[in-house]
């Protein structure tokens, strides 16, 4: 500890036993002074603290101009504060002080905000509804923690004065969620979106058919669902999302300013699919459903008609269900697809998303293919990854490929932390919370255009995962570093900051039931260096 912050430490501990507060007593006073404008993940672009704090009171309105999106953003604050102050919080269209959601051209982007907050109230200025939601969730961090409960808190509620000014680096933060490994269902699916939603995660990239399990209802094929469906990893009872539910996945993400990318793996990892239809197997013979874990062993039959019949028809009932701009067609680990067969079968389904109004994402495989123009490639190596693999994506790039970067043995949430992390893979090595986010995604790949780097994602394979529990103890702390690379500037990457940083959100996340994996590298529950 550095002496001034010693200091400061006394000096609070004087000031706490000046206001009579008991140590010992039963219920702990909240800290009296908020929280610093810079104590926020990801990393706000620019901090300007200064002036008095603003002070949530029973008389505090939310004020929001004319528009029904802004509007709504209000109401999820609303609903986030109401329970723990006890105030009404009314939402209103006038008036000035308070809290105030403000829809104005500006330097934003269109994910970026200013928050001003002063004695006479906190404003939120946006250029759309994205923005005011992402400061929505700046303004909870500033908040004191107890503001997540569901009953009614002691308060103080504060937040410090200053402006903050702030947009991201990257329009691409997603986290993937493989419930084809082993279903959740839409509620454990919301959960993790209300978590991705407060760290500004913007892209929920959902893995919806592999070897172990087909998870989306498609009307003109039912079996895969039914049948493909009707298994995971282990031998459980899977299950799959009818359209109405995925619906309200997607409603639900959006409600949350994410995006739903969907991915239908092809054309390996297909035996789900195989295994419900003969007729898409080259021997005509379905094979069973598989239970275990092994890749690299089933693929679409590239040279029968019918496999494309198959294609037409599930992208197209997919692309009406979404409506974001992205249709993810996987394409990693086509060991049983011949590399002729792997590049006429991506010449040939890829025009299919683009009829479909879609936009292709595949996994950087596909760059081994012809990539179509437009399409991204989701680039999930590892430092040992060959230079030869490597060199494929980073040409792809330079003629025009985007890439969203999620190595492995960086961004992979269910590799496991250390050797003794009881759940999750190690193929890719153990990735401690420092080596998750000590990288820059805009240097990563030497070679790569700047702009071709469209941003980062961390995809979370449910081979060892089974619920909400497991899926939280690898996603905290380490989902918090990956949005961070997304969101922050790179100038403003610095481990030692940030982990003290990271160590403040623990006390939010043991409010709202986050089970997560208490590092040796975090300082938790100090002040910091
Ligand atoms: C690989 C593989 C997945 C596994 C995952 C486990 C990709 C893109 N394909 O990542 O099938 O589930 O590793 O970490």
């Amino acid at each position: 500890m550095r002496p001034h912050h010693r200091t400061l430490r006394l000096l609070g501990s004087l000031l706490l036993l000046a206001m009579g507060v008991s140590m010992t007593g039963a219920a702990p006073a909240q800290a009296a002074s908020p929280t610093p404008l810079d104590r926020v993940i990801p990393a706000p672009a620019s901090v300007a603290p200064g002036g008095s704090p603003y002070r949530i009171t029973r008389g505090t309105h939310i004020h929001v101009d004319g528009s029904r999106a802004a509007r709504r953003v209000a109401e999820y604050l609303a609903a986030v504060l109401r329970p723990s102050t006890g105030y009404r919080l009314p939402i209103t269209d006038r008036g000035a002080g308070g809290i105030r959601l403000r829809l104005a051209k500006g330097p934003f982007g269109a994910e970026g905000y200013r928050l001003d907050s002063g004695r006479k109230g906190v404003t939120l200025t946006a250029a759309g509804p994205a923005g005011l939601f992402h400061g929505v969730q700046t303004l909870r961090q500033l908040l004191p923690a107890a503001v997540e409960k569901d009953t009614v808190q002691p308060g103080p509620w504060l937040v410090a004065g200053g402006t903050i000014t702030d947009s991201p680096r990257y329009g691409w933060r997603g986290a993937m969620l493989d419930v084809s490994r082993h279903f959740f269902t839409v509620d454990q699916v919301k959960r993790y979106i209300d978590q991705l939603a407060l760290y500004k995660i913007n892209k929920l990239h959902l893995h919806l058919s592999d070897d172990q399990g087909w998870r989306i209802a498609v009307d003109s094929w039912p079996r895969l669902a039914t049948y493909g469906g009707s298994t995971e990893v282990g031998g459980g009872p899977g299950g799959y999302y009818t359209k109405a539910q995925y619906k309200e996945i997607v409603r639900y993400a959006g409600s949350r300013y994410l995006e739903v990318v969907p991915e239908i793996d092809m054309p390996g990892h297909t035996n789900a699919a195989l295994a419900s239809y003969a007729e898409l197997n080259c021997d005509g013979v379905a094979p069973p459903l598989y239970t275990g874990t092994d890749v690299g062993f089933s693929s679409l039959c590239v040279g029968k008609e019918i496999t494309y019949d198959f294609v037409d028809d599930v992208i197209r009932e997919l692309a009406a269900l979404t409506p974001g701009k992205y249709l993810h067609i996987g394409g990693d680990e086509a060991h049983s697809t011949s590399h002729e067969d792997y590049v006429e079968f991506m010449d040939r389904v890829q025009p299919v998303v683009a009829k479909y109004g879609k936009t292709v994402v595949g996994w950087h495989q596909l760059t081994g293919a012809t990539p179509a123009k437009g399409a991204l490639a989701q680039y999930w190596g590892l430092d040992s990854t060959s230079a030869e693999e490597k060199a494929q994506v980073v040409k792809a790039a330079q003629s025009g490929t985007g890439l969203i970067l999620s190595p492995a043995d960086r961004v992979y949430l269910d590799m496991k932390y250390t050797k003794d992390t009881p759940l999750g893979l190690s193929w890719a090595g153990y990735v401690e919370v420092r080596r998750s986010y000590d990288w820059d995604p805009g240097a990563y790949l030497a070679g790569v255009p700047a702009g071709a780097v469209r941003g980062v994602e961390a995809p979370m394979w449910s081979e060892t995962l089974e619920d909400s529990e497991h899926i939280e103890y690898m996603a905290f702390p380490r989902l918090p570093g990956v949005a961070e690379l997304g969101w922050s500037s790179a100038a403003s990457h610095d481990w030692e900051r940030y982990k003290v940083r990271l160590a403040a959100q623990a006390e939010r996340w043991d409010v709202l039931g986050i089970g997560y994996y208490r590092s040796p590298q975090v300082p938790w529950g100090s002040d910091g260096p």
